[in-house]
Parts: structure tokens; C-alpha cells; sequence
């Protein structure tokens, strides 16, 4: 299998995780920069973004859910998402909200990117109290995500990591101490040590 990703991509990052969490070891990680190299993902996936899993015969995977449910469903030990019933939907509604912080940190950093006078004041602050409520939520939520990990919880490690990673002038887990503490705890994980972001 191959997993084209980026170093700093957040969303590559939580497949990466869920592989080793998984024991899932047949994976080359091909480095792709999806703006600078469009002709090497854009026949693989359309959308031109990476995480992107190239596996069996040429068969292809795309967006982060998607990848890790399949690492989850091929790997050993147990299931990271629960199967059905109440628990899974509870926990794509996590995965689907870690994922929305995600996304919002990343409209920042691209709005920040742009030329000064392109810059948004007003969709950056939008797309900052989107993490704020994102975070807020997940600290009052910690304790309902089942078990010590998760595909929910692979996502908000993600994310915070993404966050203290690109975002770094605002301390954006000063509120909210029990999730920070959960978050250094986390991290420290070697699945997240070893994908740390450069
Ligand atoms: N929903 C997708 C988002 C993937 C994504 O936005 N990846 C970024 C890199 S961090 C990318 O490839 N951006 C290129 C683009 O938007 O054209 C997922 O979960 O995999």
C-alpha cells in the first residue's frame, strides 16, 4: 500500500496513527505536495488533497474518515470505531466535529498565507471561535469517548496537534486544562511521537 501524504498534514497524520495503532506495517509513505505536485495526485484523487491510499490493484482511498475506518477494518487488536448502534454514531459525530476544528485551523493558516491585503479579519475570527466552541465542546465530551483510544480520539489529537503546531500565537488550550491534560497525556503515545509534525 502506499499513503501519499505530507509531513505536516494533520489529516495524513491521523491515518499514519491509525496504521500504527493498527500494526498495519505494508505502508510507503510517498510525500506529495498537493499545490506544488497536482500531476502526482490529481489523477489518483480528483479533489488534488492528500491523505490518499493507493492500495490492492490501483484501487484508491481518499479523506481522512474514510482511510482510517479501512486501516481499522484490516488491522489487528481491537476495533478503534464502534461497529453500530448508538456508540458508533456517537463517535463519528466526535470524529466529524474534531475533524470541523481541523478544518477551521486550516482556513486560517490558508487566509493567512494569502497576501496581507486578501487577508479576512472577519472569516478568521469566524473560523477561530469555531475551534474555540470545537474545543470547548471536546473538553465537556472527554469522558464520553469511550476507551484509552479511538478513532475519535485520534481526531482531536490531530487537531489540537494542528493547532499548537500552525496557530501557535494564540494558547488556544489555556481555557480548557483537563483537555490539555488529556492532550499531553496523548501525545506522548508513540504513534503521535512518531508522526509528530515538522
Ligand atoms: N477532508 C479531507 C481534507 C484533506 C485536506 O484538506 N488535505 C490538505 C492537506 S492538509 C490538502 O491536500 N490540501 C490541498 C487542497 O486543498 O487543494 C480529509 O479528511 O482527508
Amino acid at each position: 500500500m502506499k499513503l501519499l501524504i505530507s509531513h505536516a498534514s494533520p489529516y495524513a497524520r491521523k491515518c499514519r496513527v491509525t496504521a500504527l495503532e493498527k500494526g498495519i506495517a505494508d505502508i510507503e509513505e510517498v510525500h506529495v505536495s498537493p499545490l506544488d505536485e497536482p500531476e502526482k495526485l490529481n489523477h489518483l484523487n480528483p479533489l488534488g488533497k492528500i491523505p490518499c491510499l493507493i492500495y490492492g490493484e490501483n484501487k484508491t482511498l481518499f479523506d481522512s474518515p474514510v482511510i482510517c475506518a479501512y486501516f481499522d477494518e484490516i488491522g489487528e487488536g481491537p476495533r478503534l470505531m464502534p461497529q453500530e448502534g448508538d456508540a458508533h454514531w456517537a463517535m463519528r459525530r466526535h470524529e466529524a466535529l474534531f475533524d470541523g476544528i481541523l478544518d477551521s485551523a486550516l482556513n486560517i493558516v490558508t487566509d493567512i498565507r494569502k497576501p496581507q491585503e486578501q487577508h479576512s479579519a472577519q472569516w478568521q475570527q469566524r473560523w477561530g471561535c469555531a475551534i474555540d466552541r470545537g474545543l470547548s465542546q471536546a473538553q465537556n465530551e472527554l469522558d464520553k469517548i469511550e476507551g484509552d483510544i479511538s478513532t475519535a480520539q485520534i481526531a482531536l489529537a490531530c487537531a489540537i496537534g494542528y493547532v499548537q503546531f500552525r496557530l501557535r500565537d494564540h494558547d488556544w488550550l489555556s481555557p480548557y486544562s483537563y483537555l490539555k491534560e488529556w492532550h499531553d497525556e496523548f501525545a506522548q503515545r508513540p504513534s503521535m511521537r512518531a508522526t509528530e509534525p515538522k
